[in-house]
């Protein structure tokens, strides 16, 4: 379990201008009336097997203990009415219902009676209802991330039955597919299409993390879903708004938060990580290559720049890093992975890019500082973190050897070109223990081998690791995938895993980019 951070005596700073500006960039959401494409059944595996016809369902006499399956083919995000009627006797008692929602056919069959994790079971999407008077149009509250209902009678009487009449959900986006090209290459276009329609449902009034869970705009996943927005559905007012939201609402020091909430009021949460606070600036810089807006430059980098500051009081006087036995810095939810280097590669990885705005802004004199601190990081680096015999970065008192701080440090610079492509593949051929969990660190994985020219590499690895996903049947990708224990959780059971997860969207990314390079250099990654 990671250690939960609560400071109800946290002071927090607001600039009212900043949330104002955020709260103009609200869109409008995109509705779309989706209706349920078939009935299915599933298997004590999770696998579905087609069911009764769907022009059947209205003619379904649902008594105690039935149950049906409503498939709706894809992946959904949206509000979900029901139109419902009794038959048989009139009715004499409330029918009790249970309606769980699976974002995968899986988390139908999971006990939440069972379940033991450490985060809240509210995530489970499930209810129980009374209905008192039948017909209804039973227009469900909340909003569910979905492919799968199964409406499950618990109770009527011996004496009336129910019948689904009609169902439908009002799918909610803030973009689009239409005019998203595809990437060229047809045996890309699956991984492709499920990595925007990840996108696409988790791009709400923010950059949510997971429409299903926790529906809240995280600086690491939305780091990862602007860069795949600019090269797709190119919305980038909303990477504005949540870089305003973020930028404006901090703790009275300055810090910025992992995560904010924008309801019932825009708030940060108490919850700091060493890597996502400086991810603000990384963020920036990208939106700018994107949009050119120097207004927002200009807005955001003093906010931007504070993360530095802050970072700066963890290191010591060997220019390393300390960390701590809290959940003090990210990465990766890999189990036991000690993050001291990758958190050095990724204040190294921050200072490029600020030290690239800094320039920008004119701020030459502290671009040469921030240089030289970088220089000094970067021997600090070689020098303590460097294992000289196995030839890999180490982390931790404990001489850790990850996939983690070998990718971060190659992202970061402090190994290039042929070292770095080395440096790679020797952790590949190594394959540590402490490997990867999340989409999150296998995306930075990808994209460090493609920063050293191992295309084939890069596009091997997606068609493995997200194509795995696939073959599992996902319509998004998820949260945590370990191709090794696909049913691997953070939180203690995988049924309040995300499997609509941003973070895991940037196929859609890492395929055009590759195919961007493809054209200016004319080399194959086939
Ligand atoms: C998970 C969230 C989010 C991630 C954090 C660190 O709980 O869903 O995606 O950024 O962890």
């Amino acid at each position: 379990m990671a250690a939960v951070s609560i400071d109800l005596e946290m002071k927090r700073f607001t600039n009212e201008a900043f949330v104002e500006k955020a709260k103009k960039l609200e869109g409008k959401l995109i509705e779309n009336l989706v209706k349920p494409a078939g009935i299915v059944t599933v298997d004590e595996k999770g696998k579905i097997h087609p069911g009764a016809k769907l022009e059947d369902l209205p003619g379904m006499l649902l008594k105690k203990g039935d149950s049906v399956v409503l498939d709706f083919e894809d992946h959904q995000v949206g509000y979900v009415s029901l139109k419902l009627k009794s038959a048989g006797s009139p009715q004499d008692a409330p029918a009790y219902l249970r309606l769980k929602f699976g974002e995968i056919a899986k988390e139908l069959i999971e006990k939440s009676e069972e379940y033991n994790g450490w985060i809240s079971r509210g995530w489970i999407q499930e209810e129980y209802i009374h209905i008192d008077v039948l017909p209804v149009c039973l227009k469900l509250p909340r909003r569910y991330a979905f492919r799968f209902l199964e409406i499950y009678v618990v109770d009527t009487s011996l004496k009336y039955q129910v019948v689904v009449e009609e169902v439908v959900c009002r799918a909610v986006s803030a973009v689009s597919k239409e005019g998203v090209a595809c990437v060229a290459d047809p045996r890309m276009s699956q991984l492709d299409k499920v990595s925007l329609r990840t996108l696409q449902n988790c791009m709400q009034s923010v950059f949510e993390d997971g429409p299903k869970r926790d529906r809240r705009l995280w600086l690491g996943d939305l780091r990862l879903q602007a860069l795949t927005n600019y090269e797709t559905f190119k919305n980038y007012d909303m990477v504005k708004r949540c870089l305003y939201l973020f930028g404006g609402l901090t703790r009275d020091d300055g810090a910025i938060g992992a995560c904010l909430f924008t309801e019932p009021e825009y708030i940060v949460d108490d919850t700091f990580l060493f890597d996502y606070s400086l991810f603000f600036i990384s963020t920036l810089k990208d939106y700018y290559e994107a949009s050119k807006d120097l207004e927002t430059l200009k807005d955001l980098w003093q906010p931007a720049y504070r993360q530095i500051e802050l970072a700066r009081e963890r290191f010591n006087d060997n220019y390393i890093i300390e960390g701590s036995d809290t959940f003090w810095c990210f990465v990766d939810w890999k189990k036991g992975l000690d993050k001291q280097a990758s958190a050095q590669a990724i204040y190294i990885y921050t200072l490029n890019a600020a030290i690239e705005l800094a320039k920008i802004l004119g701020k030459e004199e502290l671009a040469k500082q921030l240089q030289e601190e970088k220089g000094y990081c970067i021997s600090a680096a070689l020098k303590y973190l460097w294992d000289e015999k196995l030839h890999v970065f180490i982390s931790g008192a404990k001489r850790q050897v990850s996939y983690a701080s070998q990718v971060w440090m190659v992202l970061a610079g402090v190994k290039k070109d042929q070292e770095a492509g080395a440096l790679l593949k020797h952790i590949t051929e190594i394959n540590p223990d402490m490997g990867m969990v999340t989409p999150y660190m296998n995306h930075h994985y990808v994209e460090a081998l493609i920063l050293c020219g191992e295309k084939k590499m890069a596009v091997d690895y997606m068609k493995y690791y997200w194509g795995g996903m696939l073959s599992y049947g996902a319509d998004t990708f998820w949260e945590l995938y370990n191709p090794e224990n696909p049913e691997e959780s953070p939180y203690g059971s995988s049924a309040v895993n995300s499997y609509c997860h941003a973070w895991s969207c940037t196929p859609a990314y890492l395929l055009r980019k590759l195919e961007k390079e493809e054209k200016t250099n004319g080399i194959s990654c086939n």
